[in-house]
């Protein structure tokens, strides 16, 4: 065995060299972190019946490792939870999201072969699950377009906002962006970006625009509410494909991932950047993150399949990052998804450090990151080895949908395509007795369907005494072991006889207006059934008026010479003198009267004027001074006579 040279190696080398060196089982040809490099990894042509073979394979090489993995943890699935069966698939479910009729869309590409082995790219393959009937509805892309690799999101009406695709054979981005109804399951188009996008990722705004970052072009376009896009042309930036974004409490774009620098982008205007320190040391290319409380994201593995994960905080000026435990397993090509109880849940991975797909290194154990401890907790194993071109959702019963895995040149290599899907049940759904049976589930009689910000409202449960826990996630979006949007938001809550009082947030960037769902949880861990509401400002409460502009304090000023009661002989040549000064900005000018005759002026300290007295008389003097805001005082008065000159 060869040994490295003593010299420091950073993540990335590592990583280059497990690319280079390869690992058993692996197949590495390609330097996937390039769009170049990654078309030509998925560059790959055979045919149905192949797929077909490589479907049966891929379950039937998973089947003893999973056993391995299974046996590892107790049987009990109220400590480990369960895996549902394999359950084959009209597509690959490489991108999925959650729609607001609790309704799963899921598409791949053009077919069961690789993309780029057919000529025609003017559809996609598309199909609505429904987790409760267990059934699939044909949903095809008719709009002339294939959307595999494209980013999307959630609109604020929960419909599904799509940027990007691909385009030809030689899998350059498409310009489309497209939009999903959920209500009708039929597809539209909106307007064309400035140029084709392959791997964008797609942000929901507070102000219910739609972020599209990378995947192409360098420069940032925002999909604004009116349906037409803006650039930002002054946030040109080169990232990483499919960029970790999300709003943070201030109302900018927090970049975490998957490279290590922690940046933000203001996307008001032509948009700016601001870049923080570094993450950790870990270039987590096909790692994953979770937004797991307000300001607080998760992220795990990643890179060579590192165990590693860390906690960014970003509630305060400057992001804080701390360590947690690392998980059990080594993870790349994973995915992290939101659980009902605000915990998060990691599914499937390699453990090898294989840039797609390692058939020898898959991990079949879920883990369960508890963020109350900080600790990861081993979980059942699933049936079927999923990694590049997987994901996991989670459901509004509080299971996870994890399907998917294959369609790339290295998968064929290593005969490797999971075009169906299994459903984990986490441990919180059964008893705690070892019975292995289902725990009775707290249940929401009622909520309101629409809730503002800065606002209670009432949820109707038979459950409210035992109630631990309530919170909202964010419909999920996932692809590319990227989650797009997913948020778990906890609210404030009393109970009463019946009802739960709950508080939304005031601060409408904490949780993008949209589609939640909202779960409650009890004293046994159990969460309920989720029922959809939707955060909208505009059911906030009218904001309170703005504070007044800042009232401009008036300057001081005295006339300091003469004194009054003075007596002078004239002709006579008098020295006025004033102190002036302004507590909220600055004196401008002292102005020095004889009655309401002004004898002249002075710009800067000291403010002095001299004056020629000739006549005798009696004299009254005063100082007046203003300050920037255009404000005046009038000093003292100094009454002085002048004798004439016996
Ligand atoms: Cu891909």
């Amino acid at each position: 065995m060869r040994r490295l040279p003593l010299v420091a190696i950073t993540p990335a080398i590592v990583l280059s060299l497990a690319l280079m060196l390869g690992v058993p089982g692996a197949a590495v040809a390609q330097d996937i972190h390039t769009p170049e490099g990654h078309a030509a990894e998925d560059h790959v042509i055979h045919d149905a019946a192949t797929e077909a073979r490589l479907n049966q394979e891929t379950r039937q090489r998973s089947a003893a490792p999973s056993q391995a993995a299974a046996a590892a943890v107790a049987a009990d699935p109220g400590q480990s939870g369960q895996w549902g069966p394999v359950v084959n698939w009209p597509v690959v479910g490489i991108h999925v999201a959650l729609l607001p009729n609790g309704k799963v869309l899921a598409w791949d590409s053009v077919g069961d072969a690789a993309t780029e082995s057919f000529p025609d790219q003017t559809f996609t393959r598309a199909t609505v699950y429904d987790p409760q009937m267990d059934s699939q509805t044909p949903v095809q892309v008719n709009t002339g377009y294939n959307i595999f690799c494209a980013g999307f999101a959630h609109l604020f009406d929960g419909s599904l906002f799509i940027a990007g695709g691909n385009k030809d054979q030689q899998l350059n981005g498409i310009v489309q962006t497209h939009l999903f109804n959920p209500a009708t399951n039929t597809w539209s188009l909106g307007p064309n970006m400035a140029a084709g996008r392959w791997y964008p990722s797609v942000t929901p705004l507070t102000n219910g625009e739609m972020l599209i970052t990378e995947g192409g072009p360098d420069i940032p376009e925002v999909r604004k509410t009116d349906g037409t896009l803006r650039a930002l042309n002054t946030a040109s930036l080169n990232l990483p494909l499919y960029p970790w974004m999300d709003v943070a409490p201030d109302g900018r774009v927090f970049y975490s991932g998957p490279d290590p620098t922690l940046r933000k982008l203001d996307p008001a205007g032509g948009g700016s950047w601001q870049t923080f320190g570094q993450r950790d040391g870990i270039n987590r290319d096909y790692g994953s993150h979770a937004v797991f409380d307000v300001g607080k994201t998760l992220v795990a593995g990643g890179g060579p399949s590192s165990r590693d994960a860390r906690v960014i905080d970003i509630n305060g000026a400057t992001p804080q990052v701390s360590a947690t435990a690392p998980m059990a397993f080594g993870r790349r090509q994973h995915n992290l998804t939101l659980l009902a109880d605000g915990t998060v849940l990691a599914t499937g991975g390699n453990s090898t450090g294989a840039g797609l797909i390692d058939m020898n290194g898959g991990v079949y154990n879920a883990e369960r990151w508890d963020p109350a401890t900080g600790q990861w907790t081993t979980l059942a194993a699933q049936a079927v080895t999923r990694q590049y071109h997987s994901t996991a959702l989670l459901l509004p019963d509080g299971r996870v949908l994890s399907s998917g895995g294959g369609i790339c040149g290295t998968c064929d290599q290593v005969g490797y395509l999971a075009k169906n899907a299994e459903i984990f049940s986490p441990p919180y759904l059964f008893k705690k007795d070892g019975s292995g049976q289902l725990a009775p589930r707290p249940t929401i009689t009622d909520a309101p369907g629409t809730v503002g910000y800065g606002t209670s409202f009432q949820i109707t449960t038979p459950n409210a005494a035992s109630i631990q826990k309530v919170g909202l996630i964010r419909l999920g979006s996932q692809t590319h072991s990227v989650e797009m949007e997913q948020r778990y938001i906890p609210l404030s809550f009393t109970a009463g006889s019946g009802t739960l009082t709950a508080s939304v947030p005031a601060n409408v960037n904490a949780a993008v207006p949209g589609v939640y769902m909202l779960f409650i949880v009890d004293s046994a861990g159990v969460p309920s059934v989720a029922k959809m509401v939707t955060l909208d400002s505009a059911a906030s409460p009218s904001p309170p008026p703005p504070p007044p502009p800042a009232s401009n304090q008036p300057p001081t000023t005295s006339l300091t010479s003469p004194s009054n009661g003075a007596v002078f002989t004239s002709p006579v040549k008098l020295s006025l003198a004033a102190s002036a000064s302004d507590a909220d900005g600055t004196v401008v000018r002292v102005e020095f009267f004889n009655g309401t005759t002004k004898l002249g002026e002075d710009t800067s300290v000291p403010y002095t004027l001299q004056w020629n007295v000739g006549a005798a008389g009696t004299y009254a003097l005063t100082a007046r001074a203003t300050d920037d805001a255009g404000a005046t005082t009038t000093s003292n008065t100094a009454t002085i006579t002048v004798k004439k000159k016996r």
